[in-house]
């Protein structure tokens, strides 16, 4: 087991993949461990719907309300901004923060609505930036078939499989794409090992970016 040093910093971790690739069922698992391990972690996920902002998206989400598509990219951005001052100071102080969905799903959504790439990845600029991504790749029928989709706005096949297009290309050396229709168990060990390592490299100093 690695210390849990207050000098050294905690990993941003994150979780992306379609709705229903298991982000949930994955980041309450990598919790546990790492609870368990004795590390100083939390989870965290997007959008965070106990602030005002994620109050406004989650009504859009659950359809009760209606907002232009760029004004909802905002919102979803603004709710990463909002936390980010406390991210950064749960990192630096050593805690470790596991997060459900960040900029990937907020660009990725956007754009397989059809808004430019770079217009929806600007308001992203200055975030912090994952140490690790953890990509639950999954074929959008597959995630269909999963108990099938509540009634949320983006819940449809036609548009997981834009937003799996989109994904496509925003991935970046921070991603791990896991295949994420392997029995859940087996998928839990192989995040276990990737956020370990990710871990110790933040323990041992690598710098927390923008
Ligand atoms: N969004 C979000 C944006 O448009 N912009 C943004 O900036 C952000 C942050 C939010 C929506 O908002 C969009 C993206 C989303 O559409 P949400 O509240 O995050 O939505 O909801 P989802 O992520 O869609 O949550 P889901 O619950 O649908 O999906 P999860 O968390 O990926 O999946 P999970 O763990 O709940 O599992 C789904 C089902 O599959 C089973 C589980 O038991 C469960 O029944 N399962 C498995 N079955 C077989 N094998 C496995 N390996 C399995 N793993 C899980
Ligand atoms: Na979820």
């Amino acid at each position: 087991v690695s210390g849990c040093n207050s000098e050294s910093r905690g990993a941003l971790v994150v979780l992306e993949g379609l709705d229903r690739s298991g982000k949930t069922s994955q980041s309450s698992r990598l919790l546990k461990y790492l609870e368990g391990l004795g590390h100083s972690v939390e989870l965290w996920r997007f959008p965070d719907r106990s602030t005002n902002v994620g109050q406004m998206i989650s009504s859009y989400l659950s359809n009760k309300s209606q907002l232009d598509d760029h004004t909802i990219h905002l919102l979803f951005s603004a709710n990463r901004w909002e936390k980010r001052s406390l991210m950064e100071t749960k990192l630096k102080t050593g805690t470790t923060l596991i997060v459900d969905r960040y900029s990937y799903s907020g660009v990725a959504f956007s754009s397989a609505k059809g808004l430019g790439d770079e217009w929806c990845k600007a308001p992203e600029i200055g975030l912090l930036a994952p140490d690790l991504v953890l990509y639950l790749d999954i074929q959008p029928e597959k995630a269909a078939e999963r108990g099938g989709y509540g009634d949320e706005k983006y819940e449809q096949l036609e548009f997981q499989r834009k937003v799996a297009q989109c994904y496509q290309v925003l991935h970046d050396a921070s991603w791990k794409i896991v295949d994420a229709c392997q029995p859940i168990e087996d998928i839990e060990k192989q995040l276990q090992e990737l956020v370990l390592e990710c871990i110790m490299a933040c323990q041992k100093g690598k710098p927390l970016a923008n």
